[in-house]
């Protein structure tokens, strides 16, 4: 599909904040991609159409997801927004015909996170966070600058954050997320010695 016909699509699937938040995170990736030197027009297509699947009601969600085969873990039986990557991923593949698996593992992960993620996963990820309609969170200019200067301890920052606000939340925590997090604290240990 054809950056125009996936617009339609996701234009036709989501409110109109989210499809502006999905074309912020398209350019955000792309100009992180310019920086860390990934294929730019795979960090734009993962970014397209990461949310893709966010918009359908939660119920929905768990009852595609299973319908589709997809594996539904604890964490996203309780809380069937987790699966929106997952889902999303699924469409991209379906719907718009990406059929590489890079672009459809970054959308898949782009929630939580996962260990020894890739570049394009790593820049998924944190372009969702930063991308310019997302509302002020905390420490959000200084973790925009991590995400062109040292693409690593961004990734910390985002998941530190996350999982304290999740905390203060108190809902559940999907283990990736954490396991995520140790994975970058004890690699950025290791690089110390
Ligand atoms: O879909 P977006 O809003 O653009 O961003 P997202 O896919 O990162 O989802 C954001 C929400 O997901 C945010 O409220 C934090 C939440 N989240 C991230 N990791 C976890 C989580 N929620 C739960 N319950 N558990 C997690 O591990
Ligand atoms: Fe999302
Ligand atoms: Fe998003």
């Amino acid at each position: 599909m054809e950056r125009e016909d996936m617009l339609l699509y996701i234009k036709k699937k989501l409110t109109p904040k989210r499809y502006v938040h999905s074309i912020g995170v398209e350019y955000t990736a792309a100009n992180m991609a310019f920086i860390h030197g990934e294929d730019v027009q795979r960090a734009r297509i993962a970014g397209l159409l990461h949310d893709c699947a966010k918009c359908i009601p939660v119920d929905e969600k768990l009852k595609k997801a299973e319908k589709f085969g997809l594996p539904v873990s604890e964490s996203e039986r309780a809380n069937p927004d987790l699966l929106h990557g997952k889902l999303g991923a699924y469409y991209a593949e379906m719907k718009c015909g990406v059929k590489d698996e890079g672009i459809l593992s970054a959308i898949t992960y782009h929630t939580t996170g996962k260990p020894g993620m890739d570049l394009l996963e790593k820049i998924i990820f944190v372009a969702d966070y930063i991308e310019p309609n997302r509302k002020m969170i905390r420490d959000l200019p200084e973790i925009r600058r991590e995400a062109f200067l040292d693409l690593d301890k961004c990734i910390r920052h985002i998941l530190h954050n996350t999982l304290e606000y999740l905390n203060e939340k108190d809902t559940v925590i999907d283990s990736l997320t954490q396991e995520t997090y140790d994975f970058y604290l004890k690699e950025a240990a290791d690089d110390q010695h």
